[in-house]
């Protein structure tokens, strides 16, 4: 490795299930290591739909150590430099009111849902966003897999988030459909290009931007489209590592 000079006005974000890890997995040695060789050369986040504690499961306990900045719940759960920045609270934007009425409703949708398996926790209330599990959070590996399989037949999330969408019209409400089983809920705007607010302030003059799911729906499209970053569409955690290689040290 040559010894050039980190360039701090580079950032490069990056989604972490499908980007950095395999779904819900924990990361490679060999990707941990990357991720401090890049380092060595520019500055390093990551962006996540899920809580901090689903991230650490998968990057490790000392993450937020290790890059520098973790935005977990696509940033409104904020640290640089290991030191926590913002926590968003979804019970203070939305009121009890809205937000009882919406927890009723899917509690009731899920309830007249018959599918092969049904665990428990299939709704999981985070500090900035509500996470919907038709299936239930608590479920096995193996039962993951099957109901993401009948999930891409069936469409379960896709209908259940439409009849949210018009149920809750005007109501300031996104949907995100980010990994195999669930799908994220949260306020208008709170979508990963939240965490761009907080590196805006840092000068950067190139952001990257790496993702899974860069399409319209999927929770990396925004920030992926956002004119602030320079997007990049990956598969899987190899071809994110290739494309850094390329960029990086080549
Ligand atoms: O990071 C992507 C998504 O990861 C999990 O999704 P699932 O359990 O459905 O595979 C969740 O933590 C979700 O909130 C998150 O967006």
């Amino acid at each position: 490795m040559s010894g050039a000079a980190v360039d701090t006005r580079t950032l490069c974000l990056f989604d972490v299930d499908g980007t950095l890890t395999a779904a819900r997995q924990r990361v490679t040695p060999n990707m941990t290591e990357f991720l401090e060789k890049l380092r060595t050369r520019l500055r390093v986040g990551v962006v996540g739909g899920s809580d901090l504690c689903k991230i650490k499961e998968q990057l490790g306990d000392d993450v937020i150590q290790r890059v520098d900045y973790v935005f977990a719940e696509n940033g409104l759960v904020a640290y640089k430099n290991g030191q926590l920045l913002a926590v968003q609270s979804i019970q203070e934007h939305m009121g009890e009111e809205l937000l009882q009425d919406f927890i009723n409703f899917c509690l009731n949708y899920m309830a007249n849902i018959k599918l092969p398996k049904k665990r428990g926790t299939f709704i999981e209330f985070r500090n900035g966003m509500l996470n919907i599990c038709p299936v239930g959070r608590s479920c096995t590996k193996e039962e993951r897999n099957e109901f993401y399989e009948l999930d891409k037949k069936e469409k379960i999330r896709e209908t259940f988030v439409s009849i949210l969408r018009e149920e809750f019209k005007g109501k300031g409400l996104t949907f995100s459909i980010g990994g195999q089983i669930s799908f994220d809920v949260f306020p208008d705007g709170w979508d990963k290009r939240f965490c761009l607010g907080f590196v805006e302030k840092d000068n950067y003059s190139t952001i990257h931007f790496f993702g899974d799911k860069t399409k319209p729906g999927g929770n990396d499209y925004e920030i992926y489209s956002d004119p602030r970053t320079i997007g990049h569409e990956v598969s899987c955690p190899e071809e994110t590592q290739q494309l850094c290689q390329q960029l990086f040290f080549s």
